[in-house]
């Protein structure tokens, strides 16, 4: 896989992550990162992956995070995103949430930021093509946003959509895929502690290539299911149509684990290159995080709900 090297950047952009780390850590150790910095259980933080022979986790540095990305709305080319999501206009920034809640509403940005506490994970994104990333997010639990609209006893499912602009995503004046991006999480899913919508990497806003103002990450997932440019959540019954599913239901499905075991139909699963290192690593069953996840799939058949 050809990671480009981009020598155009000029370093003074560059979060140097050593700095960072240090700043980081500074900033966990004064407490100001609240009750997971304090039990000291920031998930997947900095540690050694489960599997300890694969080594520790390092942050991918912050060029390769926002240089590398998949966004189709701003072209299907790793380097798309960064090239052409620059003038992308993130404020004013709007989300609808609509459906089976006793508070729908068109909300701004900023009320939905105003009541949550940011917070920072560091997460590993795994993406289905095979490659992973080590990014320290800013965000706040989904669940947290899910709890103040309130849905009815009726939502079983949570529907997300991105920003439909052709005008300003050059990408969806091809039918590339059928636009708007949408995605979906079970709502036990989407409530889970793990799930975040994440505002900003590296202790800085979410570059738009990243899915400015605001993106999902569900880190047990494929890379997929981590919507960007979200202004819809519709929570419903059934359970919804997701974009890449529609475009090739038998390579994605709805629930998207990430599964070593459960092969792409047209690659395997087993092993990925984390982006900035030499050998391929072990995938792990629920991207490593399945002693946190895995009871919510307790019964189910993962071939056939894949
Ligand atoms: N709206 C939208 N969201 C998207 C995508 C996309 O094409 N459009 N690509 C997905 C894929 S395939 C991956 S791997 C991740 C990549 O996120 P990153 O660029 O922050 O690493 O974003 C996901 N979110
Ligand atoms: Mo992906």
């Amino acid at each position: 896989m050809l990671i480009r090297r981009r020598s155009d950047i000029p370093a003074s952009e560059i979060t140097d992550e050593r700095l960072y780390l240090n700043r980081r850590s500074f900033i966990a150790t004064s407490g100001l990162l609240g009750v997971a910095a304090a039990t000291g259980a920031l998930p997947g933080c900095l540690k050694a992956s489960p599997s300890d022979e694969q080594g520790e986790d390092k942050l991918t540095p912050y060029r390769d995070v926002t240089t590398y990305n998949n966004y189709y709305e701003f072209g299907t080319g790793k380097d798309d995103p960064a090239e052409n999501a620059g003038s992308f206009r993130t404020r004013p920034w709007s989300i609808a949430v609509e459906g089976l809640v006793k508070k729908p509403a068109v909300y701004n940005l900023e009320d939905i930021l105003r009541p949550v506490t940011q917070e920072e994970r560091v997460y590993r994104l795994r993406c289905v093509e095979g490659w992973s990333m080590v990014i320290p997010w800013l965000g706040f639990p989904l669940a947290a946003l899910i709890n103040r609209v309130e849905p009815t006893s009726q939502a079983k499912f949570v529907e997300f959509t991105t920003l439909h602009d052709p005008r300003q995503m050059p990408g969806q004046r091809r039918p590339v895929l059928d636009w708007p991006y949408t995605e979906g999480l079970r709502l036990d899913e989407a409530m889970h502690p793990l799930a975040i919508l994440a505002t900003g990497l590296y202790g800085r806003p979410l570059p738009n290539q990243n899915g400015a103002p605001l993106r999902l990450v569900v880190p047990w997932k494929y890379g997929f299911k981590s919507i960007k440019g979200i202004v819809k959540l519709r929570f419903t019954d059934r359970q919804p149509a997701t974009a890449w599913n529609k475009a090739a239901p038998s390579e994605y499905g709805f629930y998207s684990n990430v599964n070593p075991e459960v092969d792409h139909p047209r690659w395997s699963q087993a092993k990925e290159r984390r982006i900035g290192e030499f050998l391929r690593r072990r995938t792990l069953m629920f991207n490593g995080y399945g002693d946190q996840v895995a009871r919510m799939y307790a019964g189910m058949d993962l071939r056939r709900y894949y």
